[in-house]
């Protein structure tokens, strides 16, 4: 697969907001993502957010937050960019304004031997574009590529992984041709569709991202103890 191919033509089909509502007593649905939609952004993909995940935890008072970047990666190494500022952030008073964040940091090591950071939840310095790494709050630190933390508090895994996003690209660009890339072989499908296959084919199935998974007690990201209580999540990453 020709990655100078496949890395623009995977930002043409997600047009919306990098975010997710969800109810954390049962999830519900979200909103798709887009990525590679800045010139910076284009030219290093270190700072590209591919996806945000929300999804049930590991019990049932449990709630997992992931964030995947970089892809796609076709190698076994990938580093996190040690000078980013990696956050998710929740909001739970329905203002879609934070009020918890995440804050995860790398050391400047390569593969293996980077180490991750991760602070949070606590409430960020400021909110909107400004960001601040804050010094106060839970901290969990260890190795990329392991399972770090409590699993009755907050756990984390930094690193590798196939990338899970699912689209069957090909057939995308044979029913919205207008999407297709310039250049190369997604660039001129020879049928054209006027639906998704069954089953699909999903192009992204050899890549993998970096991805930052953490997971921690739901009671810690509400402001509410309502069953129908809900945040709202996304993801950033500064510099
Ligand atoms: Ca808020």
């Amino acid at each position: 697969m020709n990655l100078a191919i496949l890395s623009p033509s995977r930002r043409l089909p997600f047009l919306l907001a990098a975010g997710i509502a969800v109810s954390v007593g049962g999830i519900g649905a979200g909103l798709a993502s887009d990525h590679q939609d800045t010139p910076e952004v284009e030219l290093n993909s270190s700072m590209d957010i591919n996806d945000v995940y929300v999804f049930p935890g590991s019990t049932g008072d449990r709630i997992v937050l992931a964030v995947t970047t970089a892809s796609p990666i076709a190698t076994q190494s990938a580093s996190f960019d040690p000078n980013l500022l990696y956050q998710i952030k929740i909001d739970n008073t329905g203002d879609a304004k934070e009020d918890l964040v995440f804050q995860v940091t790398f050391s400047d090591a390569a593969g293996a031997a980077q180490q991750v950071s991760v602070r949070g939840p606590v409430a960020p310095a400021s909110q909107g574009t400004s960001n601040t790494l804050v010094g106060t709050g839970p901290l969990v630190q260890g190795a990329v590529g392991v399972a770090l933390g409590s699993a009755a508090a907050t756990q984390v895994f930094a690193g590798l992984r196939g990338d899970p996003f699912f689209i069957d690209l090909e057939q995308f660009f044979r029913i919205v041709p207008d999407r297709r890339p310039s250049t190369g072989p997604l660039s001129a499908l020879p049928v054209s569709a006027t639906s998704f296959r069954n089953p699909g084919v999903d192009l992204l199935a050899p890549f993998n991202a970096l991805a930052i998974v953490i997971e921690v007690p739901k009671s810690q990201l509400l402001s509410s103890t309502a069953a129908d209580a809900k945040i709202g999540v996304w993801a950033t990453i500064s510099r």
